[in-house]
């Protein structure tokens, strides 16, 4: 059965009209999402990925209890589009499907023209992070255990290390050593906090017509550090996924601005520095490309790829990106301590 033929057998779970307009949207690279579109309604609707997440109604739970906490605090937030039974998700037995109502008149963060949206990105994220201090952290369970776990991902990675060096040729390879000798075994480590998971630029939707932010995407709402979420996004921030770093005082400018908006709404706690933040994108962008790498080398069965070798280069190029963030660490700790950034947090 084709993609749109399963969404329209399952439309009419959630009420969706069969002479719906249904339409795929591209993106994500775990999950399957699609617009249905009909004349009084407007629908994003999306197969949670069981090859992915080993429990798919996990990150349905997860992700429903951290809207409904965000919700209650006035945030504003992807409104939730419940089954004609009134549930949150249905589970199926290929994957979990839910629903929410479509954003129209928002576009991501990332897309093009947006650049002067980092930094109502890194306040949106900023704020969601300080929202969730008080979000009951036993409540979660893992969605993917061991998802940003470092060394866990190299020592997946260097199972691999024969093809690995063959694969990525001697440069890449080089790069890969020398990070992770300057970064070490635990750079992503801080006192634990819920996050967000994946503060990709892309995760933050913002209305073309000016208003609050919108944060998407809480599939991987978890226990982690404020490290792993500064990191990912000063990561995506830095450069888009594939294609070549730019030169880098340009880098360091929308880093600094980007992460200082991020920090602005938190507190920083016991643990978090900001001389150990300022190593979080290299060190997040290093095991983005391991993550990618081991993938190709398995056979892209996590990231879904549209050409083989995809994964390869997604992996280089955050390796390039890891080198260059890293190079801007301590710089960037500098900068994100001057006026602006809190004075008792200098490094
Ligand atoms: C994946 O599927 P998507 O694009 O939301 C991945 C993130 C990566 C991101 C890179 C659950 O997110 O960790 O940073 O790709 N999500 C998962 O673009 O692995
Ligand atoms: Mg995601």
């Amino acid at each position: 059965m084709t993609e749109l033929a399963r969404v329209r057998e399952l439309a009419p779970h959630f009420g969706l009209p069969a002479a719906a307009e249904v339409m795929p949207l591209a993106g994500g690279h775990i999950n399957a999402t699609f617009r249905v579109r009909w004349p009084q309604g407007d629908v994003l609707l999306q197969r949670v990925n069981p090859a992915v997440f080993p429990d798919p109604e996990v990150p349905c739970r997860n992700g429903a209890a951290a809207l409904a906490h965000l919700r209650a605090k006035g945030a504003a937030c992807p409104q939730p589009w419940p089954t004609r039974d009134g549930a949150l998700w249905r589970l199926e037995p290929d994957g979990c499907w839910r629903a929410f109502t479509f954003l129209a008149g928002y576009a991501a963060a990332d897309a093009p023209g947006q650049r002067g949206g980092l930094r109502a990105a890194g306040t949106a994220l900023g704020t969601l992070l300080a929202h969730l201090e008080d979000f009951p952290a036993e409540t979660l369970t893992p969605a993917l255990p061991r998802f940003h776990d470092l060394a866990w991902h190299s020592e997946r990675f260097a199972e691999h290390a024969l093809r690995a060096e063959k694969t990525l040729g001697r440069e890449f390879w080089r790069l890969h050593h020398a990070l992770g000798a300057s970064l070490g075994r635990r750079p992503l480590e801080g006192p634990p906090r819920v996050i967000h998971g994946d503060t990709k630029l892309a995760n933050v939707l913002l209305p073309r017509g000016g208003g609050p932010a919108v944060v998407v995407d809480f599939d991987t709402v978890m226990v982690g550090t404020l490290a792993m979420d500064f990191g990912d996004f000063l990561r995506s921030v830095a450069a888009p996924e594939t294609g070549q770093a730019e030169a880098s005082a340009t880098l360091m400018g929308r880093v600094t601005q980007a992460g200082r908006t991020f920090l602005a709404p938190l507190a920083l706690r016991e643990g978090e520095t900001l001389a150990q933040l300022a190593r979080a994108p290299a060190a997040m962008a290093w095991m983005l490309a391991q993550r990618f790498l081991t993938d190709h080398l398995e056979g892209d069965r996590y990231f879904r790829v549209a050409t083989p070798g995809q994964n390869l280069l997604r992996g280089q190029a955050q390796l390039a990106l890891a080198s260059a963030l890293a190079a801007l660490a301590p710089a960037l700790a500098k900068a994100l301590a001057l006026p602006g950034a809190k004075p008792q947090d200098a490094p």
